[in-house]
C-alpha cells in the first residue's frame, strides 16, 4: 500500500478549508496514517523545498509557507502519490481543472492549498521529514481488498 505526504498549507488553515479537503481525501478511499498540526520553520521549509531553495520564487514560497500553521498528512491508499497529486490539479490554481482541489478552493499560484509529494521516492523522504515511524499508524480493516 503506497503511502504520500500532504500539506494543507497556511491559506487552507486561513481559510478554514481543511476539513472540506480533508473529507474528499476520505471520500476518495484514502486513510490517513497520520495528522499533524505544525508550524513550518524557515529550517523546515529549506529541507523539505531542497529542489526549489535556489529558485527566484523562492523567498516568497518560504514566507507563504512559514506564515502560519499548517497541516500534514501522511495519506495511504492504492497509488495514493499519483490519484493524490491528480485530485489536486496543477501547481497554479488557474490552470487547474473544475473537481480538483486547486481548481476549486483557489485562483492563486503561490497560495495553492496543497501540498502533494511528486514520485514515490519524494514521499518517502518527505513523510519522514514530518512524522517519526511510531507517529504513523498502520491499520488494515476486513473490508480493504473490497473496497480497492
Ligand atoms: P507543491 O510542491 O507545493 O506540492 O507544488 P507543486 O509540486 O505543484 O509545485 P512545485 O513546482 O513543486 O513548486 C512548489 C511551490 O512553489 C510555488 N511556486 N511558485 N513560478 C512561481 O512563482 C512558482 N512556482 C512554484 C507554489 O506555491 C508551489 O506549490
Ligand atoms: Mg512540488
Amino acid at each position: 500500500m503506497e503511502r504520500t505526504l500532504i500539506l494543507l498549507k497556511p491559506d487552507a488553515v486561513e481559510r478554514r478549508l481543511c476539513g472540506r479537503i480533508m473529507a474528499r481525501i476520505e471520500d476518495r478511499g484514502f486513510k490517513f496514517a497520520g495528522v499533524k498540526m505544525l508550524k513550518v520553520t524557515p529550517e523546515l521549509s529549506r529541507q523539505h523545498y531542497a529542489e526549489h531553495v535556489s529558485k527566484p520564487f523562492y523567498p516568497l514560497l518560504e514566507s507563504f509557507i512559514t506564515s502560519g500553521p499548517i497541516i500534514a498528512l501522511c495519506v495511504e491508499g492504492p497509488e495514493a502519490v499519483r490519484v493524490m497529486r491528480d485530485m489536486m490539479g496543477k501547481t497554479n490554481c488557474r490552470d487547474s481543472a473544475p473537481g480538483t482541489i486547486r481548481g476549486d478552493f483557489g485562483l492563486s499560484r503561490q497560495m495553492n492549498l496543497i501540498h502533494g509529494s511528486d514520485s514515490i521516492e519524494s514521499a518517502a523522504r518527505e513523510i519522514a521529514i514530518y512524522f517519526k515511524p511510531e507517529e504513523l499508524i498502520a491499520t488494515t480493516s476486513a473490508l480493504e481488498p473490497w473496497l480497492y
